[in-house]
């Protein structure tokens, strides 16, 4: 159990051998089917496989982010940097969106029912300079990952705090995760804690390891 200066407990230790393994993944290319598909047509991204349960994967740390403790800072290059208790965020407008998750070890799950904030709100609420082309997120385990602004500016994008009608699972990444459906699942942030928009794209835990920038499923995005 470590503890630190944000008073945020964590359990667990990184898995570092599990990281090295996805790592040779990634070099190996393995998993890879070398085809595409159509969103369009087919609902399934190729190479995946249909499960009912949820899977839950990250680098072996859970932190602990009571409510009360949570904070979420939105900055970078914006004109308004704010920073959000879990009142704050419940306050902001709330929707509900449904969509289908496709994690990068091949699994993916349909019909995900969730509630929280849409990308646009934060925009529309920091407004990032012009100038600004990609969105990183930083979470409470020591994980980031990057996005374009175009993929995070999406409107089946979210902040979200409940799944099928309950507040989402500290495993899962509660109180507050992101989404961002159309892109594998590594890209949406659990614990997160910071986002932040830049002008200049940095890659993240996993994109610095092998994992492909972009990410999209539908092109088999795995591995750069
Ligand atoms: N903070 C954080 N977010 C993370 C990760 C992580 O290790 N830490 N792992 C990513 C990966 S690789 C996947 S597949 C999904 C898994 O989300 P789940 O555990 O809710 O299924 O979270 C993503 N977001
Ligand atoms: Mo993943």
């Amino acid at each position: 159990m470590t503890d630190n200066e944000d008073g945020i407990e964590r359990t667990g230790a990184v898995r570092e051998k599990l990281i090295e393994k996805k790592q040779d993944w990634a070099r190996e290319g393995r998993l890879l089917t070398g085809t595409t598909a159509d969103p369009a047509r087919d609902r399934l991204p190729p190479g995946q496989k249909l499960v009912l349960d949820w899977p839950v994967l990250d680098l072996g740390i859970q932190p602990d982010v009571r409510p009360e403790k949570f904070r979420l800072d939105i900055d970078g290059a914006v004109e308004n940097r704010i920073g959000m208790t879990l009142d704050e965020v419940l306050a902001l407008e709330q929707q509900e969106t449904i969509s289908d998750m496709h994690c990068v070890t091949q699994w993916s799950r349909y019909d995900n029912r969730w509630k929280g904030v849409a990308a646009r709100t934060l925009i529309d609420l920091v407004k990032p300079d012009p100038l600004v082309r990609h969105v990183i997120f930083h979470a409470h385990d020591g994980y980031t990952t990057n996005v374009r602004l175009d993929q995070f500016d999406q409107p089946d994008v979210f902040l979200v705090h409940e799944w099928e009608g309950k507040p989402i699972s500290r495993q899962h990444g509660g109180p507050v995760r992101m989404l961002i459906p159309r892109l594998y699942l590594w890209k949406s942030a659990k614990w997160v804690r910071r986002i932040e928009f830049v002008i200049r794209d940095r890659p993240g835990f996993w994109e610095v390891r092998g994992y492909h920038n972009n990410a999209d499923p539908w092109l088999e995005e795995r591995y750069s």
